[in-house]
């Protein structure tokens, strides 16, 4: 199954990102910690041109925080780049963001001349959440100033700092495939466009060459299944998706196997990881010969 996935008016989106990043200080790309490569835009960098960026590892957790640990490194041996893990509802890891913003452009955050920073990311990794928790109950709307007129509409933190209260909206790579099936085990993508069992099948292989032990625990399982369909077997069996003759009801089973991989029931998993001499991509197919995810 090929997954398609286009949100519309992603040129014009990414026109406006490009222009707004123009007049802001620091770039705060909100990443899903458990497949930032997936869930990043490749255009940022040329976009973002040599302002600061933080890479923001969100969801993380969710994620497996030693793979997490890894890609922090991996993105902060990239010049001007800083990577963070947190999970965006939470206020204190946003302080740390606050923190790391101030830090890499300490001649920002006078009176008069704010330290601006813009929000951007795909569908669907927090990036709303992270700006309502940044802005918590102070929020402020300061658009109609002149000189910090840098966005339509912008947040006060009354820190120094000004935040565009429009995230900018990029687009991941679906061209990509396995990148497109990592998307849509994590949830990125709308129902609408996957197949539960396709995808539920793709997760199950993933799962039971990586985190083999995490399968047998959730699922009271004594061997770790020998192939996706028994994965999505047991675990229909497990949760009770049967239909009347008892038999297992196979889109139940995924449907109910994404949910609980999403929802963190089955542990912090990752479902990508840099590869050790730097480079990004392990290169994998969802169920072709190779076996190395
Ligand atoms: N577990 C977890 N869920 C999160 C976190 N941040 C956001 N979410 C959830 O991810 C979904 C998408 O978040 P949203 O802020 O709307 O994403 P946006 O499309 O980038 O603005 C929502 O269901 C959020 O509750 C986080 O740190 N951890
Ligand atoms: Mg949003």
């Amino acid at each position: 199954m090929t997954i398609r996935w286009y949100p519309g008016h992603m040129g014009k989106a990414q026109e406006q990102v490009s222009e707004s990043i123009r007049k802001i200080d620091v770039v705060i790309e909100v990443l899903d910690a458990r497949l930032p490569l997936s869930s990043s835009n490749h255009q940022l960098e040329e976009m973002r041109r040599n302002k600061p960026c933080i890479k923001v590892l969100n969801k993380h957790d969710l994620a497996d925080p030693a793979v997490t640990r890894a890609w922090v490194r991996t993105f902060e041996a990239r010049a001007g780049v800083r990577a963070l893990p947190l999970s965006a509802r939470q206020h204190s890891d946003t302080k740390q963001l606050i923190k790391l913003c101030q830090g890499l452009v300490p001649h920002r955050g006078k009176p008069g001349w704010p330290l601006r920073i813009m929000v951007v990311g795909i569908p669907n990794v927090g990036k709303s959440t992270l700006i309502n928790t940044l802005a918590g109950k102070r929020m402020a709307k300061v658009g109609d100033k002149p000189a910090i007129t840098t966005c339509a509409q912008q947040i006060d933190l009354r820190n120094g700092i000004v935040l565009s209260d429009t995230p900018g909206l990029l687009w991941p790579d679906m061209s990509d495939q396995v990148a497109a099936y990592r998307l849509a085990t994590s949830g990125a993508i709308g129902a609408g466009a996957l197949d539960y069992t396709t995808v539920g099948l793709f997760a199950a292989e993933y799962m039971m060459h990586r985190y083999p032990e995490l399968l047998k625990a959730r699922y009271k399982l004594v061997e770790t299944p020998d192939s996706p369909t028994a994965v999505i077997e047991a675990v229909g069996r497990c949760l009770g998706c049967l239909t009347g003759g008892g038999v297992v009801d196979q889109h139940r089973a995924a449907e109910a196997f994404l949910r609980e991989l999403r929802a963190g029931k089955i542990g912090r998993i990752s479902l990508e990881e840099p590869e050790p001499d730097g480079g990004e991509q392990p290169e994998s197919l969802p169920h072709g010969e190779e076996t190395d995810i």
